[in-house]
This record gives C-alpha cells, sequence and structure tokens, in this order.
C-alpha cells in the first residue's frame, strides 16, 4: 500500500509555498496539495498553528510544520535520500547564504514585479484570479477577480514597508535584470546552483523565481525573453524527482555565482547586520517580551545606489543565525577554505559579525532565545 500522503496547504501564487512545493516533488514526497481558503484558514491553518501563515505542511504522523526552511530541516531528516543540504563546508555556506539572499532580500523585485503592474490587464487580471482563490478556486473568474482585488490589499500595500518605493524602483529593476544575466550565464553552465544536484539554495531561490517572477505574466515574460536558461532552471525545478547528479567536487564553488555573492554582501548584508543591532535594542527595551512583533522599526538602507527607508523584519535573523553558526562552527582547515572565497566577494569582515541577542523559532513564531511563548 502506498504510504499516506503529506499534506501541503498552499496557493499557486504563493512565494514561499513554491519553496516546499519544488521540494517536496524534487524529494519524490508524496503529497496532496490542499487550497489555503479563507475556509481551510479557520479549518485548520489558524487552529493548528495559530498564524495565518503559508506554507503548512502536515505529516502522515499530524506533525504541522509552517515555514520553508523548517519544512525543509524537517523532512530531510526524516528522507535522508536527496538531501539539500551540502555536506561540505563551503558549499553548505553558499547554500545558506543563497537561501537568505532569496526569502529576504529577493523577495523585493517579487513584490515590486507583482505589484507595480496594474496597467498590465492580462498580469494583473491573473494575480487577482489567484487572490480570490481564497473564497474557493471554483469561484467563477469574475468573482474570484474582485474578492482578489480585496484580498491582496495587505500585500501591494506593503511595497513601501519593504523599501520598494518610486524613488528605488528604477535601482530595483536594474538589480534584478543584472541578477537574471549573472544567473542566466551561471545556469548555462550548470543545471543547478553548486552543480548536478539541487541544495537549499535552490529551493530559495524558486520562492521568487518561481511564484511571482516566472509565473505571474509580466515578470514572466520578462523572464523568458531576458534570462531563459533561468525559466528552464524553474521549469526543471517543478519536476518530480528529477534525474540527478551530484554537486561540484572539491567542495567548489562556481565562478558565475562570485557576482551574486559579492553584490549580496554589499546590499543585503549592511541590512541584516543593522537588523541584529536593532533587534538587540528592541528586547533590551522590552524584556519581558515572549515574542518579537513582525518589525521592531525603520533603517535606512542602499540599493545601487539610491538610498532609502524600510521596517526592520526580526524573522530575517533568525535565517542569519543558520549561516553564522555554520560558519563559526568550522574546523581551521574548512574555515581557511571560507575565507578565501570570502574574500573574493567581500564577506569576510561581514562574516565575523557577532549576535547580541540571539532569536529562535518555537510554535511557529518567533521568540527571544531561551524563552517559551
Ligand atoms: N518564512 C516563512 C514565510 C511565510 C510567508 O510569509 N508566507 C506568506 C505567503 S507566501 C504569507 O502567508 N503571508 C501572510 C501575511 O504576510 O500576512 C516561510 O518560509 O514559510
Amino acid at each position: 500500500m502506498a504510504a499516506a500522503p503529506h499534506t501541503l496547504y498552499a496557493l499557486p501564487h504563493s512565494l514561499y509555498s513554491g519553496k516546499v512545493r519544488s521540494y517536496l516533488r524534487y524529494k519524490g514526497i508524496a503529497f496532496e496539495e490542499r487550497v489555503a481558503t479563507l475556509r481551510e484558514f479557520q479549518r485548520f491553518i489558524i487552529p493548528r498553528t495559530g498564524i495565518k501563515f503559508i506554507p503548512v505542511v502536515q505529516t502522515p504522523d499530524d506533525v504541522v510544520v509552517q515555514d520553508s526552511t523548517e519544512t525543509m530541516d524537517l523532512l530531510d531528516a526524516r528522507h535522508p535520500a536527496r538531501a539539500v543540504m551540502p555536506e561540505t563546508p563551503v558549499q553548505k555556506l553558499v547554500a545558506l547564504l543563497f537561501e537568505l539572499y532569496a526569502d529576504e532580500w529577493l523577495l523585493l523585485p517579487a513584490m515590486h514585479y507583482r505589484w507595480s503592474f496594474w496597467h498590465e490587464q492580462k498580469h494583473i487580471d491573473d494575480v487577482l484570479e489567484h487572490f480570490g482563490m481564497l473564497l474557493s478556486p471554483k469561484a467563477p473568474r469574475w468573482l474570484r477577480r474582485k474578492a482578489g482585488a480585496q484580498f491582496c490589499k495587505p500585500f501591494h500595500g506593503a511595497l513601501p514597508v519593504l523599501g520598494v518605493t518610486p524613488r528605488t524602483i528604477p535601482a530595483l529593476e536594474a538589480w534584478y535584470e543584472e541578477f537574471l544575466d549573472r544567473m542566466n550565464a551561471h545556469f548555462s553552465a550548470h543545471r543547478y546552483l553548486l552543480g548536478d544536484r539541487a541544495s537549499v539554495g535552490d529551493f530559495g531561490l524558486m520562492g521568487p523565481l518561481y511564484a511571482h517572477l516566472g509565473r505571474d505574466p509580466y515578470p514572466k515574460a520578462l523572464m523568458q525573453r531576458r534570462a531563459p536558461k533561468v525559466y528552464a532552471w524553474v521549469q526543471r525545478m517543478n519536476e518530480v524527482e528529477p534525474a540527478i547528479g551530484d554537486w561540484l567536487p572539491d567542495d567548489a564553488i562556481p565562478d558565475t555565482l562570485l557576482p551574486v555573492l559579492q553584490r549580496m554582501f554589499a546590499e543585503h548584508w549592511p541590512v541584516l547586520a543593522d537588523t541584529v543591532a536593532q533587534v538587540a535594542r528592541w528586547l533590551d527595551e522590552h524584556p519581558d517580551a515572549r515574542r518579537l512583533p513582525r518589525f521592531v522599526g525603520r533603517h535606512r538602507f542602499v540599493l545601487g545606489g539610491v538610498e532609502e527607508e524600510r521596517s526592520v523584519f526580526p524573522y530575517p535573523q533568525w535565517m542569519l543565525q543558520r549561516v553564522l553558526d555554520h560558519y563559526a562552527s568550522l574546523p581551521a582547515n574548512a574555515r581557511a577554505a571560507a575565507d578565501a572565497l570570502l574574500a573574493k566577494v567581500g564577506g569576510l569582515e561581514a562574516m565575523q559579525l557577532q549576535i547580541p541577542r540571539r532569536v529562535a523559532r518555537a510554535h511557529h513564531r518567533l521568540v527571544p532565545e531561551g524563552m517559551t511563548p
């Protein structure tokens, strides 16, 4: 008898759902996808997680997990075949860095290309019809479009919160096009980020590069035109149990990724470093807090030479801790290899960042480390 499947509560256009769906398919883990309608939120998602986020995975033995990164950790531990965390030190570091960058910084172009193109009728109809699935995937398209226009308000309203404003949009588009060109060159030579096998870095990229940028009509056309190898990678990442080989030998990192890492350290890292400082300040000011709020203030950042303000999201500190903890755990020879790479991409000093107040995740929430909510 076939094993009882996992259940994935998701939406077709949801960013982190794209990441988890692709992971489940790649692993060959049997799952049933349930559309996360408002009814499913009331019936299952909110009662079982206490929060209103997707994707949510329910295992056959009724473990419920929200958070794409925790899902991969849990299921890789239970299903070790086709593990997605590289075992060698430098490849693991790069995979973790890409997952962090994709989840938290490529979110900006993902949100911009979804929400700044209201004048593109085909694009926006598609987006609203998908948001309308919250009502029911079976509702007629006109009704989904109407309902979608209500449901989507908090999402497109989030652009300035993320720092996507008329000031940053030209720089953001230039950066994204440069990113596409670089990844197109990379995927011309490699099937995945680190060779012939996918890692957490690939699944991280699948969130923004599938759900928004490779699926919504306007940015999908841009990707197909400008970066066909990236588009082909998106298709490959959605295959069920694709034939795979191995990661590159000798813990090698393809040169094609170096300019991407360089820009990550130049622009995303300062945001992360300031997040760490602001989380520490907030926790010092709120000594009795049992949870972190969604934002802990505002900070300035620079993108393509343009300065802007955005809200400070504490969650990325948790992702950053995974990177820094891995780096700190390396024995001397592995550390020397990691440092040689970091020196090439302007990340050596960055990686010495200390975290004064750590955060943890408990019961689907971000909490001060050592605190149970
Ligand atoms: N870090 C979480 C993020 C999940 C997340 O933000 N999901 C979005 C949908 S793609 C959501 O549910 N957003 C609801 C909201 O922002 O209120 C993960 O990796 O699963």
